[in-house]
């Protein structure tokens, strides 16, 4: 069985993209959870992760011993192995962008990332609108998302990015729970999208990890003293 490391359902948004995939796919697969303490060079989370991943990091999937790390890895592992789930598009143009605006999230949007990271528990609208008042970097960031998924959901007319759920909706899966936790504005054909995907049973089954989980680590939440 395959087995996936994972971090903190609430805050670890690398960890959500290959989890939500697998499990809305209906690939069956054994989840491990290593809890972040911190990410120091002598926390638990490190010596764990590190005695499995060289690169110390979450998410890591396990295929009967074989280790695959970092999320385009695992996206396109999946893809591979089991080709009957259509995790890309079906044709050859919607598939290159697809894996464009995946390969975009996994390499950009730096400012959103570093000024909403994600809390899927949390009510951040008043430090989403501090946020978006301060900062034009995470305002030209949510303006590239708004036009890009705005042009997909009218070029393969919904209800996902490419038509049915795939890889790009699970990539962007985490930028719907940041838009949502800090409320930041966005028009309501992207709000509909947002809504469509976390109402996913693979989505709100993570959405609902995370609920649960009611750990809250300070060092991911710069902007509260508790939950
Ligand atoms: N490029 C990696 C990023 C993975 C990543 O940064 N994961 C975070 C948790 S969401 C982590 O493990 N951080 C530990 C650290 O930075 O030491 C991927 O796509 O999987």
């Amino acid at each position: 069985m395959l087995k996936l490391y994972i971090g903190n359902k609430n805050y670890s948004s690398w960890s959500m993209r290959p989890w939500v995939l697998l499990k809305q796919a209906g690939i069956p697969f054994e989840e491990i959870n290593i809890r972040f303490d911190s990410f120091d060079a002598h926390s638990e989370f490190r010596k764990q992760i590190g005695s499995v991943n060289p690169a110390s990091k979450v998410p890591v999937l396990d295929d009967d011993g074989l280790l695959v790390w970092d999320t385009l890895a695992i996206a396109e592992y999946l893809a591979e192995r089991f080709p009957d789930k259509q995790l890309w598009p079906q044709s050859v143009a919607a598939r290159a962008r697809a894996r464009s605006i995946c390969a975009e999230m996994h390499s950009g949007f730096g400012a959103l990332r570093s000024a909403c990271p994600m809390n899927i528990e949390a009510d951040l609208a008043d430090a989403g609108r501090l946020i978006w008042r301060d900062q034009p970097a995470v305002r030209a960031d949510v303006a590239r998302i708004v036009a890009m998924w705005s042009e997909l959901l009218q070029t393969y007319h919904g209800p996902m990015l490419f038509g049915e759920f795939g890889t790009a909706d699970a990539f962007f899966a985490p930028v719907c729970m940041r838009l949502k936790s800090y409320a930041l504005p966005v028009p309501a054909a992207i709000t509909d999208y947002i809504q469509r995907l976390s109402a996913l049973p693979g989505v709100k089954a993570w959405i609902d990890g995370a609920l649960a989980e009611n750990d809250f680590r300070d060092f991911e939440e710069p902007y509260r003293l508790q939950r």
